[in-house]
């Protein structure tokens, strides 16, 4: 039988998610990504490796619907703090081991936020390879970065809806800044003519 790829995981991806993001949906897509075994094969001529940054390469844009995208870290490389837009974000590993660092929204707590308070660090988590995690705004804000001092990490996210822009909070303040998205690279006209929005 025919491996179950990333090209089949968009392919379902798209048609399941047709018509937007549905209740169900968490269930659905958690159940896909976990199918997906990750296999470096199918990312082969889609890696940006930088020395200063994680980067972020777009695959889908999923009608509208979804963006799908696959992030590669440099050793010990990792993300601001940041919120993620009233979105989903499902994260699932597909290289080596990456940790995540929930927080408090200073928003949400007594603390204002111009009263210069330290971020509150309420859970830590590793997630290993292929293992899958969901994260909305309710549970709070986060930090990921890839966990090794000496190789490279890969995770493919799923954000439903699609967001360009984020905040980015300050550890010792919880002072917030909206930051823009970059994508590094875009793969998304590429799907939509051969694999997923197409069928
Ligand atoms: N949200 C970050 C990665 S950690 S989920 C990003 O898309 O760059
Ligand atoms: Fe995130």
């Amino acid at each position: 039988m025919a491996r179950y790829d990333l090209k089949a995981l968009r392919s379902d991806l798209c048609k399941e998610l047709a018509n937007g993001f549905q209740k169900e949906s968490v269930e659905m897509v958690n159940q896909l990504l976990s199918k997906y075994k990750s296999h470096p094969e199918d990312w082969e001529g889609m890696e940006i490796w930088s020395k200063d940054k994680y980067t972020r390469t777009l695959l889908d844009k999923g009608n509208g619907h979804y963006n799908l995208m696959i992030l590669f870290w440099n050793a010990t490389q990792k993300s601001p703090i940041h919120n993620h837009l009233n979105s989903h974000c499902f994260m699932k590993t597909l290289k080596g081991e990456v940790f995540e660092e929930l927080y408090k929204n200073p928003d949400m707590t007594s603390c204002e936020r111009s009263c210069g308070c330290k971020m509150e660090k309420i859970k830590d988590s590793i997630y290993s390879l292929n293992d899958v995690a969901l994260i909305t705004d309710a549970e709070g804000l986060h930090r990921v970065g890839n966990k090794s001092q000496t190789e490279g990490a890969v995770t493919l996210h799923l954000y439903s809806p699609p967001f360009a822009s984020c905040r980015t909070y300050d550890d010792d303040t919880g002072k917030s800044t909206e930051v823009k998205m970059e994508i590094d690279k875009d793969f998304s006209q590429q799907c939509c003519a051969s694999s997923c929005c197409g069928e």
